[in-house]
C-alpha cells in the first residue's frame, strides 16, 4: 500500500485518519502508541524526530505535523473539493489550519487533560476554568465567522473546515460550554455527523 498512517485514532492522529477517510485514501494504519512508549523507540524517532504521531509515509515520502499531513494529502489526492482551487482560499486554509494550532489547540488541550484524561486527583479544575477563559476569544472569532457562512471557506467543507473542527473535537470531552457560541456548536456538530469523521470515531472505540 504507498501510504502509511503511523499513530493510534485515540490521538492527533485522529485528524489525518479522517482526512484520508473523507478522500477515501486505501492506507495502511501503523498503531502506533504514545502510551507504550512506541512513539520515543528509535524505529519511530527514524520518521519523526520529535517523537510524535501522526506520522505518514506516502510512497517514501515521510511527513509529520498534523496540519501539514492533512493539506498535502488534500492537496496531493483533492477530491469532492477539499482542497481549495483558487490561491486566496488556499492561503486561507493555511490560515485557518495554523490559527487551530497556536490559538485553540494549547488551552482546549489544557482543559481536556484537566477534565478528562489526568486521573481524578491529578486534575487541576482552575487550570481547566483559565483554559476555558482564554478559549472565549478565538471562539468568538470563530463563531463571528461562522455566522454568515456554513463553512469556513464558504459553502463548501474543506481541509480548513477539517483541521479545525480535527482539533475542536476536544471540546466535548472538555467540556467546553459551547452556548455563547452557538454558529460553532452547529458547525461543529455538522463536521462530526461526516461519515468520515464517525468512521474515525468508530475506531477511537475499537
Ligand atoms: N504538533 C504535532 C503534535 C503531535 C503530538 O504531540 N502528538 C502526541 C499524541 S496526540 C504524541 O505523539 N505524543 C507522544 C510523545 O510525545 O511521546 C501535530 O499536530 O502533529
Amino acid at each position: 500500500m504507498a501510504l502509511k498512517i503511523y499513530g493510534v485514532a485515540r490521538s492527533r492522529a485522529a485528524r489525518v485518519l479522517w482526512m484520508a477517510k473523507e478522500l477515501g485514501l486505501d492506507y495502511e494504519h501503523i498503531k502506533v502508541d504514545f502510551a507504550t512508549g512506541e512513539t520515543r523507540q528509535a524505529a519511530h524517532l527514524a520518521l519523526n524526530p520529535n517523537g510524535h504521531i501522526p506520522v505518514i509515509d506516502d510512497d517514501g515520502f515521510v511527513l509529520w505535523e498534523s496540519m501539514a499531513i492533512n493539506l498535502y494529502l488534500a492537496k496531493k489526492y483533492n477530491t469532492a473539493g477539499l482542497y481549495p482551487t483558487r490561491l486566496e482560499d488556499e492561503a486561507r486554509a493555511w490560515q485557518w489550519s495554523f490559527w487551530g494550532m497556536t490559538e485553540v489547540e494549547r488551552p482546549l488541550l489544557t482543559a481536556m487533560m484537566n477534565r478528562a484524561v489526568f486521573p481524578e486527583d491529578k486534575r487541576d479544575p482552575a487550570a481547566a476554568d483559565a483554559a476555558e477563559k482564554t478559549l472565549a476569544q478565538p471562539l468568538g472569532v470563530l463563531d463571528g465567522v461562522l455566522g454568515p457562512t456554513r463553512y469556513l471557506l464558504g459553502t463548501q467543507f474543506t481541509v480548513a473546515d477539517l483541521n479545525v473542527a480535527g482539533i475542536l473535537a476536544w471540546a466535548r470531552p472538555a467540556q467546553i460550554d459551547m452556548s455563547a457560541f452557538p454558529n460553532v456548536a452547529e458547525w461543529l456538530r455538522i463536521c462530526a455527523e461526516r461519515p468520515a469523521a464517525r468512521a474515525v470515531r468508530q475506531l477511537q472505540r475499537e
